[in-house]
C-alpha cells in the first residue's frame, strides 16, 4: 500500500499523535504525515468529520479520530504484528489500561507541562511550534500572548489544575510500578508490547523526554525551567521513569517509511 492511502493528520508536538505514530510504526504500517497548525487545524478536521482534535487517521478514505479508537481500529483492520494479547482477559486488561493512561496521563502531562511553560512568556509557542516552518514560528512569536491565553483556558492552567496534574502524574508512575512490579523489563500486560504500554510510555514522554523522542528537542531543552528540571529530577529515580525510558529504547520502532 502506498503512503498516500494512509494519512495521519497531526500536531508534531502532540503526545496523543506520538501514540498513534508508535501504534502505526510498531505494526510496520507506512503512512504520510500531514502537520496541521493548532487552531487552523479545525478547518481540516471539521471537514473530516471526526471532532476537533488530532490525531486523525485517514485509512483508504476512512477517517478515524481519537488515538484510542485508532489503536483499536488498527488491531481490527491489521491483525498482523498484534498489539493486543490473544487471551480474552488479557485483551480486556490491555484495553482498560490503554483507556486509563489515555485519560489520566495524557491530560496531566499536557496540563502540568504547559502550566510550567506559560509561566515564562514565549516558551509555550516556541516549544509547540518548533517543528513547523519559519513563517509559522514567526507568527507564533507575534501572537504568543493569545496562544498562551488560549492554552490557559483550554487546559485549565491555574494553580489548582496544575497541582492536581502533578499529583496525577505521580500516580501514573506508581501505577506502572504496580503493574510491572517495578521491573523496567516487564510489559504492562503479558510478555509482549501492547497498546497499553504504548499509551503509557508515549503519553508520559513529554515529561520523561526520552533520548531521540520528539520531546528531547532543542526548544524543549532551552525552555526547561527550574521547576520542570526539579520535577524531572525527582521522578527520574523511580522504576516507572526507567520503564518509560526502556520502552523507548527497546520498543519504539522506527517508521516503516
Ligand atoms: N482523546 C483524544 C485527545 C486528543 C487531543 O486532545 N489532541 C489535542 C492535541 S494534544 C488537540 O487536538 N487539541 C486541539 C483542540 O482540542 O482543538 C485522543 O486520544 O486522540
Amino acid at each position: 500500500m502506498s503512503q498516500a492511502e494512509r494519512i495521519l493528520y497531526q500536531f508534531p508536538i502532540s503526545h496523543y499523535c506520538e501514540k498513534t505514530r508508535w501504534n502505526l510504526d510498531a505494526k510496520g504500517l507506512p503512512y504520510e504525515l500531514r502537520n496541521l497548525v493548532p487552531g487552523v487545524h479545525l478547518l481540516v478536521v471539521k471537514r473530516l468529520g471526526t471532532g476537533h482534535t488530532v490525531p486523525v487517521l485517514v485509512d483508504q478514505g476512512k477517517a478515524i479520530g481519537d488515538s484510542a479508537a485508532i489503536a483499536v481500529y488498527l488491531e481490527q483492520a491489521y491483525p498482523a504484528r498484534p498489539l493486543l494479547p490473544a487471551g480474552e482477559a488479557e485483551r480486556a486488561r490491555a484495553l482498560e489500561l490503554e483507556a486509563y493512561f489515555s485519560k489520566h496521563a495524557g491530560r496531566a502531562a499536557r496540563q502540568w507541562l504547559y502550566g510550567q511553560l506559560v509561566a515564562s512568556p514565549g516558551s509555550a509557542p516556541a516549544v509547540m511550534l518548533e517543528q513547523y516552518a519559519a513563517p509559522v514560528r514567526f507568527i507564533g512569536r507575534l501572537i504568543a500572548k493569545n496562544i498562551e491565553g488560549t492554552l490557559r483556558k483550554q487546559y485549565r492552567l491555574n494553580p489548582e489544575g496544575i497541582a492536581s496534574a502533578r499529583a496525577t502524574l505521580i500516580e501514573m508512575f506508581e501505577r506502572i510500578e504496580l503493574e510491572t512490579q517495578s521491573d523496567p523489563t516487564r510489559y504492562l500486560v503479558g510478555d509482549t508490547l501492547s497498546i497499553a504500554d504504548i499509551a503509557a510510555a508515549s503519553l508520559l514522554s513529554p515529561l520523561v523526554a526520552p533520548p531521540g523522542s520528539t520531546y528531547d528537542s532543542k526548544e524543549g531543552k532551552a525552555h526547561e525551567t527550574a521547576a520542570i528540571r526539579a520535577f524531572r529530577a525527582e521522578l527520574s529515580t523511580r522504576p516507572g521513569w526507567a520503564w518509560v525510558l526502556a520502552r523507548y529504547k527497546n520498543d519504539r520502532s522506527a517508521p516503516a517509511s
